[in-house]
């Protein structure tokens, strides 16, 4: 298989790339950090979003290699941040661990490796964790307890699209739940997934854990989420992904 035998190559031909998507606070409209997002300069293909190769990153294992890969690179790029532009709102830089990850047994002392050689403060780092890897993990609540004694907070993404009991959930020692963007996207035509989202920030509220909204598009998506006071929110309409120059200049201008 050509993308396989592709994909494994991609690391050492330096073709990864991280792009950064502002998450921002709604009660003060500034940067709380980005999402490190992974992108594909394929030689050939062109710029490919994790959709067309993670699966297969999933299924070869490959997904470990490249998702430290894209951990040392955000957590390198973030420190570079703070040390350079003191005095910005930025504090957190969210980078995604796929299943496979989450589930190696070596994961918090790799991590812990990553905050060392890069100098990055645990309290900085925000790792999210989607509601199936979580579920599929025996030992997740344990090792979900060891990040968080590092100082590592978590978050559980695509939160409303997984099978996570409530009793489970209640129990997960996480700060934020974000909510998949299949439910922001409607909200502004949809009663039922407006209703929804407000049952998802409620629940969230009183588990006392925070809430990122994703893929708000509109002002009155925005608005909306504002109402129940949802902490954080992500979406096109502050900014859609961007390479490292173009997140330092908003973070310049901000
Ligand atoms: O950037 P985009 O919306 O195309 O990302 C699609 C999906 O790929 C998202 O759900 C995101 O969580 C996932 N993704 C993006 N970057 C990474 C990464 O570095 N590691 C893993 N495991 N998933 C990622
Ligand atoms: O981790 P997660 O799968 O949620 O990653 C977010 C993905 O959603 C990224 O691939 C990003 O490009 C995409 N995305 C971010 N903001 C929006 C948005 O407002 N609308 C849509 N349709 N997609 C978005
Ligand atoms: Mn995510
Ligand atoms: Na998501």
């Amino acid at each position: 298989l050509q993308l396989e035998t592709d994909l494994r190559r991609a690391i050492e031909r330096d073709e990864f790339r991280v792009y950064y998507q502002p998450i921002v606070s709604l009660a003060s409209g500034s940067i709380l950090g980005f999402e490190a997002l992974l992108r594909w300069q394929h030689p050939e293909r062109g710029l490919l979003n994790p959709t067309d190769f993670i699966p297969l990153a999933e299924e070869t294992g490959l997904i470990v290699q490249i998702g430290y890969w894209v951990l040392y690179q955000a957590c390198r790029q973030m420190q570079h941040w703070l040390v350079n532009h003191r005095n910005t709102s930025l504090e957190k830089i969210s980078v995604n661990l796929s299943v496979k990850q989450f589930s190696q047994p070596d994961l918090i002392e790799r991590i812990g490796q990553i905050l060392n050689s890069t100098g990055l403060d645990a309290k900085n780092l925000v790792l999210e964790i989607t509601e199936s890897a979580i579920v599929e993990n025996g030992q997740a609540i344990a090792t979900l307890s060891q990040l968080q004694e590092l100082g590592i907070e978590l978050s559980i993404d695509d939160f409303g699209t997984g099978y996570s009991s409530l009793e489970r959930l209640y129990n997960f020692p996480i700060s934020v739940l974000k909510i998949d963007r299949s439910f922001i996207n409607p909200i502004s035509t949809d009663k039922r997934n407006l209703e929804i989202v407000e049952i998802i920030v409620s629940l969230a509220h009183k588990l006392g854990v925070n809430v990122t909204a994703e893929g708000v598009e509109t002002k009155e998506q925005l608005t909306f989420l504002q109402n129940l006071n949802c902490e954080y929110a992500q979406g096109y309409f502050f900014s859609k992904p961007l390479d490292n120059l173009a997140a330092i200049e908003l973070i310049r201008h901000c």
